[in-house]
């Protein structure tokens, strides 16, 4: 490893060099020659680069390069090839060839066994098949240390489809048992420049005491102010993309008149995620394979009896000019606890709250919190995400109403586009799946759900005849990584967002 010298003197060597021969072809030779890592020599050429004193070219190879477990390899012999010779010809067992082989045994036994180098008797025998094996493989782990130009050819022609085929196993087996691994190494050609001095003049940055006493500071040479140079990055907040594109969301949601809903209890009974939804017992969104049930505490105690009472009512036997579901309904079933499934739940609650109150008045809420579904993981999909949703509780309200609050909503986020498509939701007749045409993607994408709550879930709660109540939702997640351009929900939160994007987003920025 080359003893590493000031910097002063490598850059009064390379001046000097350039200086007698005019260019320095191959900085890896020069560096070499000098006796110093090239790492050092480079830090040298970036210095005098900034000055223009020199100017370079920049030459990148790429090589393949032994991994550190090769390394070892090629020093101490491949493992298959230790474990051979460990074998005596009546055999060993298993636990005696681990224990002197240690945690390469199982490479060994792999790559000797697939050599037909052993034989492995009952369970525990292992039989050499062969006398003492050449370490074919170990040569050839040196020949790539030495960067044997044949041994590269073949190596690149392994990476090329057309010329895969020709390539002989044994280079194979380096990439096959990753033991080679490709480097970029770059080096520079370097010449005068045109600011080129045989001895650069530290430029002073500073009037110290000792300038000011020895009086030295009537000769010095300045540097020039930069007044192009950036400042020290201020550490200031960046914001989360998701809690951006939520603020957004709700700031709408305020200037639409609408306030927010307590959405800081995870945990939520059946009752009130499901059953005061009208959304019958046996539906499948409520088994385990959707819903995380909770084991501790696995049910809850405090569920109002008297609407209990009616939910019962309703969804066994219907009322509010409803049938119901005319199915056993189960208060036990009601009692289990959940992580909630959607915000709706809470919504159930604050209108069940709403028809409490002496007299009834027309409400705006909306809800922007997380809600948990056991769901496969996949690029858009996690077991959690964020809904977004928005409900109006007022006389005679509408689908015209839910069209009209849906398009402002949406220009307001930048969709003025909508379609509407029928769809089903058990605490929604009609329901609707809204979507908005997305100049990007020159497609239609869905953003979201809404409808109007079915009176079996408004009546049983006490809410005047006439109420009707219209509602939508969407994710937080899906518009965010689309405004944002994030093609993994992974990379939206957890451990692999990359913080440099976050950092790309400091938070004082104006606008969306
Ligand atoms: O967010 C969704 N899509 C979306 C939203 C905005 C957006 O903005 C872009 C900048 C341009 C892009 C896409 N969706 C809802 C639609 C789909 O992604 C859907 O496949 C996935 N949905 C989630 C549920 O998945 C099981 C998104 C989530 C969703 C769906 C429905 C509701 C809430 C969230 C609801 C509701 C509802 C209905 C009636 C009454 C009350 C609530």
């Amino acid at each position: 490893m080359a003893a590493t010298q000031p910097s002063a003197d490598v850059e009064g060597a390379l001046l000097a060099h350039l200086n007698a021969n005019g260019e320095i072809p191959d900085s890896r030779a020069f560096a070499s020659s000098l006796g110093v890592p090239h790492k050092d020599l480079e830090d040298v050429i970036k210095r005098l680069l900034a000055f223009r004193i020199i100017e370079s070219t920049d030459i990148t190879t790429e090589a393949w390069v032994l991994t550190d477990e090769a390394k070892d390899y090629a020093a101490r012999g491949c493992p298959e090839v230790h474990l051979v010779a460990a074998i005596p010809p009546e055999g060993a067992s298993r636990a005696a060839l681990k224990e002197e082989l240690g945690d390469v045994f199982d490479i060994a036994l792999k790559n000797a066994a697939k050599n037909k180098w052993i034989e492995q008797g009952n369970r525990d025998l292992v039989l050499r098949t062969v006398e003492d094996t050449k370490d074919e493989l170990q040569e050839l782990l040196k020949r790539v240390e030495n960067g044997e130009d044949e041994v590269q050819e073949q190596l690149k022609r392994l990476e090329n489809p057309k010329t895969r085929e020709v390539v002989p196993d044994p280079i194979k087996v380096l990439k096959r048992r990753k033991l080679v691994t490709k480097e970029k190494t770059i080096w520079y050609s370097l010449k005068k420049g045109p600011e080129f001095v045989v001895k650069r003049k530290t430029l002073a940055t500073d009037v110290t005491r000792e300038h000011l006493k020895s009086g030295d500071w009537k000769d010095l040479e300045f540097k020039d102010y930069n007044y192009g140079a950036q400042g020290q990055p201020i550490a200031i907040g960046y914001s989360q993309p998701l809690l951006e594109v939520r603020e957004a969301i709700q700031n709408i949601f305020l200037e639409m008149g609408f306030s927010e809903m307590p959405t800081n209890m995870f945990v939520e009974s059946s009752f009130w995620n499901f059953d005061a939804l009208f959304q019958p017992q046996q539906h499948p969104a409520r088994d385990s394979h959707d819903t995380f049930f909770l084991k501790a505490p696995a049910t809850t105690t405090q569920l109002p009896d008297d609407y209990l009472e009616k939910v019962k009512q309703v969804h066994q036997s219907g009322g509010y000019g409803s049938k119901g579901y005319g199915y056993d309904w189960k208060r036990d079933e009601a009692e289990k606890n959940l992580l909630r499934t959607h915000t709706t739940a809470v919504s159930a609650r604050m209108l069940y709250k709403l028809a409490q109150e002496e007299h009834f008045a027309p409400k705006r809420y909306y809800s922007i919190d997380r809600v948990f579904r056991n769901e496969a993981v996949d690029r858009t999909h996690l077991a959690e995400f964020h809904q977004i949703e928005g409900l109006i509780c007022d006389y005679g309200l509408t689908l015209g109403d839910l069209i009209g609050v849906l398009e402002d909503f949406f220009s307001r986020l930048g969709m003025p586009k909508l379609r509407f498509k029928p769809a089903y939701n058990p605490y929604t007749e009609p329901s609707m799946e809204i979507f908005s045409y997305h100049e990007g993607f020159k497609k239609w994408v869905e953003i979201g759900n809404s409808g109007m709550f079915r009176p079996e879930m408004l009546l049983p709660m006490g809410l005047p005849e006439g109420v009707n109540v219209i509602a939508w939702g969407l994710s937080l997640e899906r518009p965010t990584m689309i405004l944002q351009e994030i093609d993994n929900i992974r990379n939206l939160f957890g451990p692999k967002v990359d913080f440099n994007k976050i950092k790309g987003r400091p938070m004082c920025r104006v606008g969306l």
